[in-house]
Parts: structure tokens; sequence; C-alpha cells
């Protein structure tokens, strides 16, 4: 049995307290390893760590925290096969996702940030005609807490560290208790690359418990939190009464606008990740298909019968287009939806049920499922389900679709499939979501804010917006 340890000052330890979680490999049901569930003792110890760290990192001239993030990026790139098998054991995702998607940009956000880092410039102003120079300073914010989902273990986890790292603070990161795996990884390629003890601090455990004390630490200084929104709004609570600076990335239920005169074939394709990527398990999936009338019969069939034709698969299969679902608790959920749909809320156009994989009828597995609905407001089509089950719908004009589109508590992210330029304006204009895609999905560019309105969350992340976030500003006004 595998024993995934905390990495802290530099070291991998054992919890305080000695409690254990059982960690499962979804394709398979199986217990294959043991992570510890930290408490406050072993926060605690993170936190020293991270402080005696801190004077010096933070005063690390910016070319070598680059130089020692570039070869954690490296180290990840090297250790890619590594890296994509444990990810994929972990959480159920096809192996090819995870090596071609999961991995692959963990090491980006480490390159990412390192360069940015020493692009990242402030602003003067002068103050004209009062002999006054006024500059700013962004300064590190000291131990910071970055706490990372499940569905893109790696992925996140670093999108926060990454940064936060290149902008001189010391961090102590949560991984999901449901994927740790490969953030127990990266504590090895942290001393192969030389990042020096103390300044990442790596504490597994259970939301509730290590998640909790980690946010009810008096001296963290700033929490970078993507998970549900219900935690969101406990962690803004917490936050709030200490002051402390919080960015939530949260959940999403994201419309993707289908107009008849988009380019068919590629809404199609794109259409079928923007559902069913990572058995839809990423916030920013388009889980309700808006269409408009006049092609709804024909772009029903279509992805209907492109819907049937996926592989379902243990994770290991080349060729599975989805793999296990995270979780037996998260299956059940996505399952009660499904059941929703059966007691009336839409209608079941396919899948909805649970798939047995030979030799591994233990796995986490589920069809990905349609379901046509005629009401906005079903709980189907306003809570997020999480899973690999979309809503469609037919919408007859402009207004109505954007009507729609923004009738649910959440705005992460909206796609709109269109030519029409004024079309485009208006609905880039009007959409209520902090990304919008025309003609595609999922196109990042890492210099782009990262974020949501409403219920998916506040503050940005991603390029300069997350180097603000790890700093603190200062003005500094000079008369001479
Ligand atoms: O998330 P949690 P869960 C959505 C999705 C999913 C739902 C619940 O709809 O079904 O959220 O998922 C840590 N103090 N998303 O329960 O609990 C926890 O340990 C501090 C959307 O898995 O929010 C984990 O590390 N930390 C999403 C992280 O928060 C706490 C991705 C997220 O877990 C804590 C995942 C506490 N009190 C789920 N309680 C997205 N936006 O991409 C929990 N945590």
């Amino acid at each position: 049995m595998i024993k995934i340890l905390n990495f802290i000052d530099g070291q991998f330890q054992e919890p305080v307290e000695n409690q254990w979680l059982d960690n499962v490999s979804p394709a398979s049901g199986e217990i294959y390893s043991q992570s510890p569930n930290s408490t406050a003792s072993d926060i605690e110890l993170a936190y020293q760590a991270a402080a005696k760290a801190f004077p010096a990192w933070s005063q690390t001239d910016i070319n070598q925290r680059a130089r020692v993030l570039s070869k954690i990026a490296n180290l990840l790139e090297e250790g890619l096969e590594k890296f994509a098998r444990a990810e994929s054991k972990d959480n159920g995702k096809p192996i090819n996702l995870a090596k071609t998607v999961d991995i692959p940009r963990a090491a980006s956000n480490f390159r990412f940030f390192a360069q940015a880092i020493t692009q990242f410039s402030s602003e003067s102003h002068e103050s004209v005609g009062q002999n006054a120079i006024n500059y700013t300073l962004r300064k590190p914010l000291g131990v910071v807490a970055c706490i990372s989902p499940w569905n893109l273990p790696l992925y996140l986890f670093t999108w926060k560290i990454a940064p936060a790292l290149a902008a001189g603070n010391c961090v102590i990161a949560k991984p999901s208790e449901v994927t740790p795996m490969t953030a127990f990884l990266l504590g090895e390629i942290c001393q192969e690359a030389g990042l020096p003890k103390g300044v990442l601090n790596i504490v597994h455990g259970e939301g509730p418990v290590t998640g909790q004390a980690l946010i009810e630490h008096a001296d963290i200084k700033a929490i970078s939190f993507t998970g549900g929104t219900a935690t969101g709004v406990h962690i803004a609570k917490l936050a709030g009464a200490h002051l402390k600076k919080v960015s939530l990335e949260l959940g999403g239920k994201n419309p993707n606008i289908i107009f008849a005169d988009c380019d068919y074939e590629k809404m199609l394709d794109t259409t079928m990740r923007s559902s069913f990527a990572n058995q839809g398990q990423i916030c920013l999936c388009g889980s309700r298909i808006l269409v408009e009338e006049s092609i709804y019969e024909k772009f029903k069939t279509d992805f209907i019968a492109r819907t049937k034709s996926l592989v379902i698969a243990h994770p290991d299969n080349e060729d599975a287009d989805l793999g296990a679902i995270v979780s037996h608790a998260h299956m059940q959920k996505i399952l009660s939806y499904i059941d929703l749909a059966k007691q009336g809320q839409g209608k079941i156009l396919c899948g909805g049920k649970q798939v047995a994989i030979e030799g591994y009828e233990n796995g986490y597995y589920l069809e990905p499922t349609v379901i046509e609905i005629d009401s906005i407001d079903c709980q189907l089509n306003q809570e997020e389900i999480f899973g690999p089950v979309v809503t469609i719908m037919p919408f007859s004009t402009e207004a109505e679709a954007l009507q729609i589109a923004n009738s649910t508590a959440y705005g992460l992210s909206a796609s709109v499939w269109t030519n029409d330029l004024k079309r485009t304006m208006k609905f880039t204009q009007e959409l209520q979501a902090g990304i919008v895609w025309v003609n595609t999905w999922m196109l990042r560019d890492l210099r782009t804010p990262f974020g949501g309105l409403k219920a998916s969350g506040i503050g940005r992340e991603g390029g300069l917006e997350a180097l603000r976030f790890f700093t603190e500003t200062k003005n500094v006004c000079i008369q001479y």
C-alpha cells in the first residue's frame, strides 16, 4: 500500500496525529494508497516552516526564482509518463487526457509564471505641479494558502502555487483528499529542482479537517480556492471575519449557444468535448446546450449519434473517451440528478445508466447522458451536476437565447457558435460570464484573466491578475 506523506520544510513527514484516509482508484473501486488526514498541528508545522523561509524567498532575485520554477516545469515534462499514469489512476480520467492536458498544463503553469514574474511591473504617477512622484510597489503577502479540487488535480494545484511562489510568497497547499497523488509526487520534484525548504509545503487531508485548520490559521494572508460554491461561501465568510484576501473559483452551469449559421462540423466536434471531456467534470463544461430552432432536430440526431459512439473504458485504454467518475459519492450525486429526469424534469434522450467494465465491475462508470428539457427552472438546468450529463433545449430568438443563458445563479463561462458579427458583439457584451468563447471552447492563453461572476466566484486569476492577487500594493509618494 502506497503511503502518501505531507511535504513540510522540504521533508516528507507523517501526520502528527497519525490519522490516515483511504485513497481509492475510481477505475477499479480498490483502495490503493493512504494519505494523511492532517490536523491543526501539521498546519502549524507547515506555517512555521513557511514563515521561516519567507524572508529569504521574498528577497530572492526574481531571475533566481524564475530559474527554480522553470526547473520544476522541466522536471514535470520529463516525468510526463509517470505523472500522467498517477493522475489517471487517482482520478479515473483517460490516460490520453492526463498526458495531453493535465500534466503538460501543470508544467506550463510553472513555465509561464517563471517568465511572467520577470515581466511584472508596476505603475508610477507624476503629480505634475506638486513636485511629486508616486510609484507603486507590489510586495509578496507572506504565507498564503492554496486549496484545489479533484477534477484537474495537478493542473489546478499548480495554477495557484506557481504564481504564489513566483511573486515571492511561501505557500501551504492542500490538494483535494480525493486525488492526493500527483501533489505528493510534486514534492519530490521541488526537492530535485532546489526549491528552498519551507517555500512550498504540501499538506493532505479532508476539507473540514485540514482545509478548515488552514483557513482558520490567523497568520495566513490570503486564500486561493477552487472548488464547490458552498465551500467557497464558507471560506469567504471566514476570510471576511479575519480580513484575509480571497480568490474563489467556484462552480459553473455554462451555456453552449448554437446558432444555425455556425460552422456545423466544428461546432459538433467541439460540443462533444465541451459536454463530456473529463467525464463532464470540468467547471468550464458547456452543460446547458441551447440550439436555434431551425437546426434543433438535426443537431439532436447528430449529437445523440455521436454521444452513443463514445467509448467508455478503463482509463488505461488509449481509446477511452470517458474513463471513471472520480468517486462513488460523486457518481451517486450524478445519478440522483439523472433520477430527476426520470421523475419528469426532462426526457433522457440517451445514456443515464451505470456501465460495468469487464474486470473492473466495482469501478465508477457512467454513460454520457443527454436530457431534453422544456423548463429552464428545473434543477437539472439550474444546478451544477458536474458529470457527463448535459441538458438540451431549442430557442427561437436571440433575446430568448440570452435570457435563458443568463437565467442561472452561475456566471463562469459561455460559448456562442455563430458567424454573425453583430450577434457576436451583442452576446459577448451581454452574457453574464467571466469568460466567453466564440466558435471555440476551452482555448486557454495563460495571460488572460480567469474567473467567474455571480455564484461562480470572486476575483480573477491567470496572468498578471494572479500576480496582483498574490501581492500587496503599496503606493509611495515622494515630494522633491
Ligand atoms: O468540493 P469541495 P467537492 C463542484 C461540483 C462538485 C461540488 C462539490 O459541483 O459536485 O463542487 O465537490 C476543500 N475549508 N466543484 O465536495 O468540498 C476540499 O478538501 C477548507 C466545482 O469535492 O469544495 C478540496 O481540497 N477547505 C469545482 C477543495 O476544498 C475545504 C471543482 C474542494 O472541495 C473545506 C470541484 C473547508 N471547510 C467541485 N471544505 C470547480 N470549480 O472546478 C472542503 N475543502
